[in-house]
């Protein structure tokens, strides 16, 4: 069993980011040595001091399955850094994205501010985060994550330019992110599997918790989908209810719920 999960409004609450209602079940998982993937819109500065918190062993995937880390142990012939990780790129890179949009700001007057825009107390407005913690979700790598403030209309027109330029827009909680067509949760989540059921040589079973538009993918890649009740109006559509479980609770109460529902006590 593999799980991947979202982190902000799934694992972690949407407002405080606290974890903590999880912290049993991942103790139950780690013992059972089922890898907890975390698999968010967030960087990998990001995702490592939480990572390490949570004391685990398996990937992670970063910036909307634009970077997926593999731990030593799941190395099979990539390189690996000083710290041990093999760094494997899905999607675009950042200076790719940021070098398109300022072609597209220069050639339409469309309004929107990214985070290369923004200054750290911009970002720490926006979301809540404390100043390290801004500076960490601005070290991207492959994604630049925007508020739009144009139109519906002129949205659509700039994902038409997107897209001619290799790019796509998806959304998170807060912001939109643009990033590598070809890059997903979703996709990550395929390559993590195939690739684990190449070493193993047999199938594994999966199971994904989001709460946001951008985990959709991964609710259609994997065995069973825990879509977490979320804090925005989006409607979450998936391609398979039957291998889906709604939460009543938000956040990690919700991830609780879900991992109770597809998991016997036993
Ligand atoms: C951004 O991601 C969230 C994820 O849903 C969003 O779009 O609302 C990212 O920039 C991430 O790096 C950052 O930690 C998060 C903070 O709210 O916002
Ligand atoms: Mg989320
Ligand atoms: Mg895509």
């Amino acid at each position: 069993l593999l799980i991947f999960t979202d982190l902000d409004g799934s694992l972690l609450d949407h407002d405080t980011y606290d974890h903590s209602p999880a912290i049993e079940w991942l103790a139950r998982l780690k013992a059972a040595d089922v890898p907890v993937i975390l698999n968010t819109s967030k960087t990998a500065a990001e995702v490592l001091p939480l990572y390490h918190e949570l004391g685990l062993d398996a990937p992670f995937v970063t910036e909307n399955g634009g970077c997926v880390y593999l731990p030593e142990s799941w190395v099979i012939n990539e390189d690996v850094d000083v710290d041990g990780w093999a760094r494997v790129v899905l999607g675009a890179s950042r200076s790719r994205i940021l070098t398109v949009l300022e072609a597209i700001r220069e050639t339409e007057s469309l309004r929107f501010r990214g985070f290369a825009d923004m200054t750290h107390q911009e970002v720490m407005t926006l979301t809540g985060l404390d100043e390290p913690s801004a500076r960490r979700a601005c070290q991207r790598e492959a994604s630049e994550p925007l508020i739009w403030r144009d139109s519906e209309t002129a949205l659509d027109h700039f994902r038409l330019e997107l897209i001619g330029a290799g790019l796509e827009l998806t959304r998170g909680g807060r912001f939109h992110h643009v990033m590598g067509e070809t890059c997903s949760k979703g996709r990550a989540c395929g390559w993590l599997i195939s690739r684990l059921e190449q070493r193993l040589g047999t199938s594994v079973s999966s199971i994904a918790l989001g709460d946001g538009p951008n985990d959709v993918s991964m609710f259609d890649t994997v065995d069973a989908a825990v879509i977490i009740r979320g804090k925005h109006d989006q409607p979450i559509e998936v391609r398979d209810e039957a291998r889906t479980y709604r939460t009543h609770e938000h956040g990690p109460h919700g991830w609780v719920e879900g991992l109770e529902h597809w998991i016997s006590a036993s």
